[in-house]
């Protein structure tokens, strides 16, 4: 795809169907498969990978499951430090998606990128609501982008549908209690490039080690409803004070 075929993708207008809005109530997700083109894909990662080398003190670093090398593991706001991949990313046509999910206005809240590197760790069963949300908005739509194939051994990302309807498990932790994982069945939600997964802050997830050859690359953006206010700079500068304390 060419730079006017990347163009001609921006001005067509997103679809949204009944079965992906019917998904996100009863199940708390929704996948939106090629969603975005292989090309803008690829010029999504390379950007991503110029700022692991520009600005190390967006990254944050973890020790591989394999050895003692240390990997890079987030880029926190990658839109903040180039708002190419915001343009890239075309986030009115998610919000406009999103929109239609929740019936209302919502915001970007934060970005991030999530890079499991082969070796790289899984993230623990969690609700996202259980995290500093809380201290701000009544509930958050994560925006799940896959800039590399995902799947059962790259550590793709595992669902318990249906459960976020009851509210959170556990509100001091940020894990959910051995005592209620007992009764939670996650299904392995396996995506291709370019598609996007979108979930309900309580749903609960996780996701396993990557034990391939292969990256599994995703930029995470979150969104929560306009008229509970706009906290995007409040967080960046949290978060980006949290990593320095
Ligand atoms: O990247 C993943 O596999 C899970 C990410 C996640 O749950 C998080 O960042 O809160």
């Amino acid at each position: 795809m060419n730079t006017q075929n990347i163009n001609k993708w921006h001005m067509c207008s997103p679809k949204i169907n009944i079965e992906t809005i019917d998904s996100f109530r009863e199940k708390g997700y929704s996948l939106l498969r090629n969603f975005y083109p292989n090309q803008v894909v690829h010029i999504l990662k390379e950007k991503i990978l110029e700022i692991a080398i520009t600005h190390p003190e967006y990254c944050l670093y973890d020790q591989s499951t394999l050895s003692n090398e240390i990997l890079l593991h987030r880029i926190y706001s990658p839109i903040y430090i180039n708002n190419q991949i915001g343009d890239l990313l075309d986030i009115s046509k998610l919000q406009f998606i999103i929109e239609n999910i929740c019936s209302e206005k919502v915001s970007l809240l934060t970005d991030k990128v999530n890079l499991k590197l082969p070796g790289g760790k899984g993230f623990p069963p969690h609700q996202d609501m259980q995290g500093s949300f809380k201290k701000y908005v009544d509930n958050i739509v994560t925006a799940f982008i896959c800039l590399d194939d995902s799947n059962e051994q790259n550590g793709c990302l595992e669902i318990a549908g249906g459960l976020h309807k009851i509210g959170l498990f556990e509100v001091e932790n940020r894990s959910i209690p051995e005592k209620d994982l007992k009764f939670m069945k996650f299904e392995k939600i396996t995506q291709n490039a370019g598609d996007i997964l979108l979930f309900d802050g309580f749903v609960p997830h996780k996701s396993g080690a990557n034990h391939s050859n292969s990256s599994r690359i995703c930029i995470v953006l979150t969104f929560n409803k306009e008229k509970t206010g706009n906290f995007r700079d409040l967080y960046f500068y949290e978060g980006f004070r949290m990593k320095y304390e």
